[in-house]
């Protein structure tokens, strides 16, 4: 079923074709499952950045279907998110699939084949008070399993008070309640069926916070079950994230509308079943998978 853009990355091989191999994969990895998150200095070169800045322009200027604005009217600045655009932004698909990305998720998740799952926008224009609220990303989604990794590459310099921050470890778990970001209500699982979180901010000494400043080429990957947030910003703060899904990830069709949605997939793809689709294609597999 699945038309997989050829994978262009395979196992790291060593070679000087091999994009991730200047990564240290194993060290990255044993962190990755020690903590939930890491951060790759340099994951993307100069020249992919800036395909990337041309993407984002597009996108600001073609917003999609699923584009939306999290930050109140009265905010001095505005912050805004759109999803799912690959297919139409060949610079989004690019990044995706012709990167180190993919490689470095592979080894992150110690998965054999990695899909591309969706791109999220996340622009925080200068002056923008609203904070991205603590939260895990896979409670939002249409995915069950373990093996999920999620990149946050920014395209300007962020100061670390603006940047993402992780609570370490808590990727193992429990899931937590999913809320809007804007107004926190509960629109995806029903009141009182996931934990709520814990007040981090009211007790940070009772946590391990993850935090780094980031420049252009980095990025920052980490667990879909992590739990992350960030600051407000006083200067623009245009972020990519690309979401990708190792093997044991499964199609989990919610009934009520994820975010992003995946409007009738769930006619195409029953629960339970692998995301062999054309909405996530491979984009990475191992030398030896078949
Ligand atoms: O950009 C932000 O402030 C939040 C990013 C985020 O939550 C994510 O990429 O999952």
């Amino acid at each position: 079923m699945t038309k997989d853009l050829a994978p262009r990355n395979h196992r790291n091989t060593g070679t000087a074709a091999d994009p991730a191999a200047r990564f240290d994969l194993d060290a990255l990895s044993a962190a990755f499952h020690a903590d939930g998150a890491v951060v790759v200095r340099g994951l993307f070169t100069p020249e992919q950045v800036a395909l990337a800045e041309r993407g984002v322009a597009f996108n600001l200027a073609h917003p999609g279907p699923f584009a939306g604005v999290a930050s109140d009217p009265s905010d001095p600045g505005r912050f805004f998110e759109d999803f799912r655009n690959w297919q139409r932004i060949p610079e989004y698909e690019a990044l995706a699939t012709g990167s180190a990305a993919p490689a470095v998720a592979a080894a992150l998740m110690r998965a054999r084949t990695v899909r591309f799952h969706h791109d999220h926008l996340l622009v925080k224009e200068a002056a923008t008070r609203q904070p991205t609220p603590w939260h895990q990303d896979q409670p939002y989604y249409n995915i069950d399993g373990f093996q999920t990794c999620s990149l946050w590459a920014p395209l300007d310099p962020v100061p670390a008070e603006a940047s993402l921050k992780f609570v370490a470890g808590s990727h193992l778990g429990p899931w937590l309640m999913p809320r809007t970001f804007l107004s926190e209500e509960a629109k995806w699982f029903p009141a009182g069926a996931l934990a709520e979180l814990p007040d981090i901010d009211g007790a940070p000494e009772q946590h391990r916070i993850l935090n780094w400043a980031l420049e252009p080429g980095d990025a920052v990957l980490f667990h879909m079950l992590t739990l992350h947030a960030s600051g407000g910003t006083t200067t623009r703060r245009r972020a990519l994230s690309l979401r990708f899904v190792g093997d044991d990830v499964v199609h989990a069709p919610r009934p009520w509308k994820t975010s992003p949605d995946f409007p009738g997939l769930a006619d195409e793809l029953p629960a339970g079943a692998p995301l062999d689709h054309p909405l996530f294609p491979v984009v990475w597999t191992a030398v030896d998978a078949h």
